[in-house]
This record gives C-alpha cells, structure tokens and sequence, in this order.
C-alpha cells in the first residue's frame, strides 16, 4: 500500500494515480481516485470538475472499455466506478455528467442483474457490473487533452 501510494504521487495529481504518459488515448486522460470510500455520482462527479477539469468516467466505444480497464488494473485494487448509471429508469443506462445514452458497453457475464437494486457501474477486467450506488470503492474521471 505504500508503495503504491508512493508511485501515485509521481507527475500525478494530488489524490489521483496516474502514469506520466500512458493514461493519455485519443484525445482523453484518464485518473484513477487514491482513497476508497461511499461513491456518489453528484459529489464524485464535481470533483473530477474542480480537481481535474473533467467529469466521472464515460466509456463511448469498447476500444476505450479497453484501454481504461487496462490502465486502472495498473493502479491496484478496485471497485472503480465509472460515471453510467440508471438511476433514472432501470436497464436505461445514460452518462451521469452530460445525460447521453450509454452505448456499446461491454458488460460482464450475467450483468447488468440489478441485485438489490444496483445503478452504478464499475470496470471489472471482463466487463462492466452493476452495482449500488453507495458502496465503497474509487472512481474514475476523464479529462479532455
Ligand atoms: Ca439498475
Ligand atoms: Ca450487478
């Protein structure tokens, strides 16, 4: 633990993990949060704005599931949450910081269940899983280079 903390704070910014120059794919950068706690779409969302300029993850095409499932496996434990949910409407899954439609997402086997009521989402190496909302875990922001 620390040191992967240690690794953290190398050309990263404060609280986030990143790799100088390999969290960078098409035109987007990624951050993986340092600290575990109860995930929250507004409050993690907001932050990602004040502390990066960006927004909670949001996977547009696999090719990028791809590349952000093998950057945060990178960063250490998760649960890593991403910014898609269906809060709103169950198995309508839309991006929580611009309201668009997710699509083409890649989701584990047997996911979405929606077991005990889950709306958020979170990167396994195989897929994407639902899960609730409230859980402890870290997220993921995006950041336009
Ligand atoms: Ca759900
Ligand atoms: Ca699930």
């Amino acid at each position: 633990m620390l040191l992967l903390l240690g690794v953290a704070m190398i050309g990263s910014v404060q609280g986030y993990v990143t790799y100088k120059g390999s969290n960078v794919h098409k035109g987007r950068k990624y951050y993986v949060s340092n600290q575990w706690e109860n995930f929250d779409l507004a409050k993690m969302n907001e932050r990602c704005k004040k502390d990066l300029g960006g927004y909670l993850l949001q996977l547009d095409q696999f090719q990028e599931q791809n590349f952000v499932t093998d950057f945060i496996f990178r960063s250490g434990w998760g649960p890593f949450f991403t910014g898609i949910t269906d809060e709103k409407s169950e198995g309508k899954y839309y991006h929580y910081n611009d309201n668009k439609p997710a699509k083409d997402l890649h989701w584990k086997i047997f996911q979405p269940d929606n077991w005990y009521n889950e709306d958020c989402v979170e990167i396994w190496h195989d897929g994407l899983n639902d899960r609730r909302c409230g859980d402890r875990g870290r997220y993921v922001c995006e950041t336009r280079v």
